[in-house]
């Protein structure tokens, strides 16, 4: 899968992604991170991508000309030089915006919420294309001609959508076959069954006068998958009973066979 990133920060995103699984993912071939300086696709000296506010008030917005020049270039895998300073984009450009382009996704409180069945929705995609907002907004004709997805990790505020994109990136790319090192994807886990995981243990099998349940080291592997399903159900009715009655949940929430 390839996946690019526009952001004003883009050196913020070589810490968190390559010192995790990530890294080890790009370097497999399975996953092709690029990420992109927003700066670079402003026309001024001093590559300016916010302005004031039309109708005045506090704060700044993003510019929708640099975001547009920037998607169209990342889009098409054009440089900057060939991209800045155009009014309008080279007629040869496959992906041109308001039109057909890569799912490009806007990270923004105001989005459709993240959740593993958009994740997975996500990860089926041969590209992403993850915009980064700053200051106090975007400029709104980029929801409208950039992004073909508005998406949000949570009811708060974040300074920017580099932390919103790095969720995104760890949630998707982890469903990849190939990125976790195994072929098959991870599906034994919290939120593909529906349910919160079932608590797990290893030795010591005594921590300072702290067992572990006797089931686990009884050898009887019916009990075990048994009290592994009862206590996902009894964890998740304690903790997150709206996941219990979820219409959208993909999975049953049967006890294991047998
Ligand atoms: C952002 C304006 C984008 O704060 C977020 C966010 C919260 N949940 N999901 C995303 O994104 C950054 C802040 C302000 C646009």
């Amino acid at each position: 899968m390839r996946i690019d990133v526009l952001t004003i920060f883009p050196e913020w995103f070589a810490g968190p992604l390559s010192a995790s699984l990530l890294g080890k993912a790009d370097d497999a071939g399975t996953l092709d991170l690029r990420v992109h300086d927003l700066r670079a696709f402003a026309t001024d000296r001093h590559r300016t991508v916010d302005d004031a506010p039309y109708g005045g008030g506090a704060g700044m917005v993003m510019r929708a000309d640099v975001w547009v020049t920037a998607a169209e270039a990342v889009w098409n895998d054009l440089p900057p030089e060939v991209t800045v300073g155009r009014a309008a984009p080279a007629a040869e450009l496959a992906y041109v915006a308001g039109g057909a382009r890569p799912r490009t996704l806007l990270l923004t409180p105001r989005g459709r919420p993240l959740t593993q069945a958009f994740a997975r929705e996500l990860a089926a995609e041969p590209r992403l294309v993850l915009c980064c907002g700053r200051y106090e907004g975007i400029d709104e004709r980029v929801h409208d001609l950039v992004a073909t997805d508005e998406v949000s990790i949570g009811d708060y505020v974040l300074f920017g959508g580099e932390v919103a994109a790095a969720v995104v990136v760890e949630a998707v790319t982890r469903l990849v076959p190939g990125v976790m090192g195994n072929a098959a994807s991870p599906e034994d886990e919290s939120f593909s069954s529906g349910l919160l995981e079932y608590p797990h243990y290893t030795r010591p099998a005594d921590l300072r006068g702290h067992g572990v349940p006797p089931v686990l080291t009884s050898g009887d592997h019916g009990a075990v998958e048994r009290w592994r399903h009862e206590q996902a159900v009894a964890l998740t009715r304690a903790r997150r009973p709206d996941l219990l009655d979820d219409p959208g949940r993909t999975t049953d929430v049967a006890p294991p066979a047998g």
